[in-house]
């Protein structure tokens, strides 16, 4: 017997539920293949460091070649690193070309060598030797561009991110941003991370912080000359790194302090030293030297420079037990002399930074600590000791440190660096 089949419900009635079923399955669906491919675009992408040399064979190799320090030095680097960056930004590998830094010059022959590591950016399931082959031929094509005349070797050597790190770590003056060749650079805060200033010493006095000082090789440190005035013996010092004072990364005994003979209390002239290390360090990626600067080198008023040390926050305050940084401003000496600043103490081998209306300054336990700037290749350079200044971060009385250009060649005597 035909009976009409019960109705449950009418079929219109669900229809809005399978709808909405039908909807969020899709869009779920959608965002987990959105997401897949973002995760493959951009996050299955990792950094690959390679290695390798250049000849150029147009440029003979002068002594100024030798330090980093020297506009030669720089300019030639330069203009590598721009001939290699442009070469890479016109083919093929553009979007996987980060950045380029040349370590070194040498010497070959009575020609130059550079050598260079570079930096890209790749998917994971991207072929290494694929990789290599590609930039090779890139490079290549380098030797008939510009006006340098480059041969490049046909040698590339992929390195590990550590082998990356040890090689800039031997270089002077590098921080955390060119380490990992990395685009950005910051600096932030006030509290300074740990391997953001790895040339940062505390020198200590029977284990307590007295002074801050700068590593300049792996076994000289540079400091102030009133650090040691009451303290010359070498015995009861040592050298801390890392930027704790308290429970540092290492510490190491200071064999000689050679300070500077013509330093003078009254004026506070000469107000320099050179600390000896018992034994040398090795560097790493949170130890390492900063750059000395030529003696020729000019320091542009107005330059933004980065203060150090764990001195205090406030005049008569303590020291503090983590490393501090501060942005400065270099003030002209002929403006730091004026009558409302420092009316004539400052002497041609002294250096004023600051801001003009005072707030951040170096205070009593920066002594010995260094004043850097960078370069325009992003190595850092020590351009100043911080040495005296009335109170701290008052305006018109910006710090004063004695200027290291000014003392290159002493440094030179005492140290051969
Ligand atoms: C000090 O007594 C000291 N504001 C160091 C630097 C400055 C002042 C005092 C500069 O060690």
């Amino acid at each position: 017997m035909y009976r009409p089949r019960p109705m449950l419900s009418p079929p219109r009635s669900f229809t809005p539920f399978a709808v909405a079923f039908v909807v969020i399955i899709t869009v779920g669906l959608l965002a987990m293949m959105a997401g897949l491919l973002i995760h493959f675009l951009a996050f299955d992408k990792k950094a690959y460091f390679y290695h390798s040399n250049f000849h150029i064979l147009n440029v003979e190799y002068t002594e100024a070649l030798n330090s980093p320090a020297t506009h030669e030095y720089r300019t030639l680097s330069e203009r590598i690193e721009a001939m290699i960056t442009d070469a890479f930004r016109g083919s093929n590998l553009k979007s996987e070309f980060i950045r380029t830094h040349v370590v070194k010059l040498r010497k070959e022959g009575s020609g130059v060598v550079a050598d260079v590591v570079m930096k890209f950016r790749s998917s994971k399931r991207n072929n290494r030797k694929v990789m290599k082959t590609r930039i090779q031929s890139v490079l290549r094509r380098l030797s008939s561009s510009g006006n340098l005349e480059i041969a490049p070797s046909n040698e590339i050597t992929s390195l590990t991110d550590q082998d990356t790190e040890n090689v800039l770590t031997q270089e002077c003056g590098a921080r955390p941003d060119l380490i990992t060749l990395s685009e950005e650079r910051i600096i932030g805060g006030k509290q300074a991370e740990p391997g953001d200033w790895p040339w940062q010493v505390s020198l200590q006095l029977n284990n307590v912080h007295h002074c801050g000082g700068a590593l300049i090789s792996n076994t000289w440190v540079l400091s102030a000359a009133h650090c040691f005035r009451s303290y010359p013996n070498p015995q009861y010092w040592t050298a801390t790194f890392g930027v704790s004072t308290v429970s540092p990364r290492l510490r190491v005994r200071v064999r000689a302090i050679l300070a500077h003979d013509g330093y003078s209390s009254v004026t506070r002239d000469n107000d320099i030293a050179v600390v000896q290390l018992d034994r040398p360090v090795a560097f790493s990626r949170n130890i390492h030297r900063v750059c000395l600067p030529a003696a020729t080198q000019s320091i542009v008023p107005d330059s933004v420079a980065y203060v150090t040390g764990w001195g205090s926050l406030t005049y008569g305050g303590n020291a503090v037990t983590n490393l501090e940084q501060g942005e400065v401003r270099i003030i002209s000496s002929e403006e730091c002399n004026m009558p409302a600043g420092y009316g004539g103490s400052v002497l041609p081998g002294m250096l004023c930074a600051g801001m003009r209306s005072g707030a951040v300054d170096a205070c009593q336990g920066d002594s010995g600590g260094p004043l850097v700037q960078e370069d325009t290749r992003r190595l850092w350079f020590v351009v100043g000791i911080v040495s005296w200044g009335y109170q701290c971060g008052l305006p018109n009385k910006p710090g004063v440190y004695t200027q290291v250009t000014a003392y290159r060649n002493w440094i030179k005597q005492q140290t051969g660096i």
